[in-house]
């Protein structure tokens, strides 16, 4: 490492430059350059450390780097990594095992992406729609929700309520219906005879971590059971730990008919992804219906079985639990006169600043500039989801920071 602070700082712009001269500009990130992760901790190339509170969107609930996962990665790629869906391994069945019996169902789909999750889960229940329900052919609708996010392919952005998701991306897919997030009234008015599956996020965490009216996930599966409509719930992001539970569907008991699980289930190291339901569901597909690639490789296998095992082992589910409402309670000590709203479960927190405080961004800026790393999701709202294995003590470490941030204190309020 260069000792030469000039020579440091000329890091990070050589690293943004090349960047930016060889890649798409379809991300604007901060301008910080991370080279190293352990745990709840990242170090950008000038050698400065930060705490990341933002888990890449809640990935790496179980640290960066956790050494169980990089030496289950290390094993495993050593033996064999890829052999494509054509033949069977010898990592994949335990894996789908260990996932199914920790999460409650009888069979998994392994994909890669979240994206590619929701896909599935998608063309799952529009086969069970038209295989199972009896639906005419073509003709199954899903409802979705406004402020939605599900990933970014054209089918997923076809029925997102953001603009820009969809600005130049058009014709779009068919067959999907958006309604209010959080009214039942508007979830049962929308089921028609046609209606396959209401595909939802628990907590809408690109919407700004909007949380539905409490008995709305329980309601709407009663909604769904009553009209047999699949419930689909998005847990890629809630899931694994995220909200203080294993799912977040559990803070209402509610068993979703299909689940998609994604981020986490990587350990923060490999893309993973499955979509979990029961035999009368997953049992639709046929052999050549559908698959990927990478999806069941003994790699994603094997890390995926160490991701779970350490999220289960090290209690992070309970930790999320423990420290979130503490945590979301110091927040709103701040004595902050930008904060409108600190709002969440589990270490799944968003922090509304008030319109008249102006975007949340330069508080983002602020926050970095004392080593804390969060990101804000749409213009007013601070995104707080560290590493579940965060401590109270760590968190303590940096509280003063961030209550002053919230205060303004360095922060350009235009
Ligand atoms: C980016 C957002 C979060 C997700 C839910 C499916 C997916 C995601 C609930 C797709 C992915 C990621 C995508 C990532 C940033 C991040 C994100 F800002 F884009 F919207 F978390 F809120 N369902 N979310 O949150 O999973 O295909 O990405 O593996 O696009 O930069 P993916």
């Amino acid at each position: 490492m260069s000792e030469n602070p000039s020579t440091l700082m000329s890091q990070s712009r050589l690293h943004i430059e090349l960047a930016e001269r060889w890649g798409a500009r379809n991300y604007a990130p901060l301008a910080v350059v991370l080279t190293r992760g352990e745990g709840v901790w990242v170090w950008d190339v000038d050698g400065t450390r930060y705490l990341d509170c933002l888990a890449a969107y809640s990935a790496v609930n179980q640290g960066h780097c956790h050494p169980r996962i990089v030496e289950a990665l290390k094993l495993q790629a050593g033996r064999i990594t890829l052999t494509s869906r054509a033949f069977h391994n010898d990592r994949m069945g335990p894996f789908l095992q260990q996932l199914c019996e920790l999460m409650g169902y009888a069979k998994a789909l392994p994909m890669n992406t979240g994206a590619e999750g929701v896909e599935t889960a998608i063309k799952t229940t529009r086969k069970w729609g038209y295989t199972v329900k009896g639906v005419p052919e073509d003709a199954a609708e899903i409802i979705v929700a406004e402020g939605n996010f599900h990933g970014r392919t054209t089918t997923i952005v076809s029925f997102s309520t953001d603009s820009q998701a969809r600005a130049g991306f058009g014709p779009f897919t068919p067959g999907f219906k958006v309604i209010p997030y959080g009214e039942l009234a508007a979830l049962e008015e929308a089921i028609g005879p046609n209606t396959v599956g209401f595909l939802v996020e628990p907590i809408q965490g690109e919407g700004g971590v909007v949380m539905p009216p409490d008995g709305y996930l329980a309601g709407a599966a009663e909604l769904c059971r009553q009209h047999r409509v699949l419930l689909i719930a998005d847990e890629v992001q809630t899931g694994l730990g995220r909200t203080g539970k294993l799912l977040a569907c559990q803070w209402e008991d509610v068993r979703p008919d299909v689940l998609i699980l994604g981020k986490a289930l990587g350990g923060g190291m490999f893309p993973v992804s499955a979509v979990l339901a029961d035999e009368e569901i997953l049992g639709v597909f046929e052999p050549g219906d559908h698959g990927s690639t990478f999806g069941g490789n003994p790699l994603a296998a094997a890390v995926g079985m160490a991701a779970l095992s350490v999220l289960v082992d090290e209690g992070l589910v309970e930790n999320a639990a423990e420290l979130g409402p503490w945590l979301m309670d110091q927040f709103r000590a701040s004595g902050s006169p930008h904060v409108e709203q600190v709002r969440g479960r589990g270490l799944m927190i968003g922090v509304v600043i008030k319109e008249s405080s102006g975007p949340a961004k330069p508080f983002c800026k602020a926050l970095a500039k004392r080593g804390i790393l969060a990101k804000e999701t749409h213009a007013q709202v601070i995104r707080f989801a560290p590493p579940l294995v965060v401590t109270r003590e760590i968190l303590e470490s940096v509280l003063p920071d961030i209550q002053a941030v919230l205060r303004g204190e360095g922060v350009d309020l235009g």
